[in-house]
């Protein structure tokens, strides 16, 4: 079993609701456990600022899925959300995104981790660090240290998740 971190984001049809739900998903995923779920927050837009508020958490599952599986698995959690993408770096229905896979470093075509977008977003950074306080980013170092150069901004928890 590997101990992973998976980003969860949403802006499009009702936001709040996509993520709760892809929580309750995630559990019903042979192969899968999940250990703990971030505060739920609200972040502004990376990207074009004319896309709605985006709700962003943090999971940690344990699963017995070899990296590229699991990520097989999110992407069809994401089409079940009838995921939409709109334009590059624009609004979406569901986003899963592999954070990190153990202390797993790996770089193809389809998955690169850790994730490159992990070190320098709020919405990531921030909630990894409720729930994995003391975890060593491969190749970065210590969340601790990572989050001490990336502003909180106005990342606001809108709600705790209860498993
Ligand atoms: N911005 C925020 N705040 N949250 C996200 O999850 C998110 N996801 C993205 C881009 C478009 C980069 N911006 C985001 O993919």
């Amino acid at each position: 079993m590997s101990l992973t971190y998976i980003g969860l984001g949403s802006n499009l049809g009702q936001p709040l609701a996509q993520v709760r739900a892809a929580i309750n998903e995630l559990q019903q995923i042979d192969g899968l456990k999940l250990v703990a779920v971030s505060p739920l927050y609200a972040s502004s837009p990376m990207g074009p600022q004319d896309q709605p508020d985006y709700i962003n958490a943090v999971a940690a599952v344990d699963t017995s899925l070899p990296p590229h599986d699991l990520l097989t698995k999110l992407q069809l959690l994401e089409q079940q959300h009838g995921r939409q993408r709109l334009r590059h770096w624009g609004e979406r229905t569901l986003d899963l995104d592999i954070l990190l896979y153990g202390q797993q470093i790996l770089d193809d075509a389809d998955l690169t981790l850790p994730h490159p977008g992990l070190t320098e977003r709020n919405f990531v950074v921030y909630p990894l660090a409720d729930i994995a306080p003391d975890i060593e980013i491969p190749g970065q170092g210590p969340i601790s240290q990572l989050i001490t150069r990336v502003p909180r901004g106005d990342l606001t928890q809108v709600e705790t998740v209860r498993l």
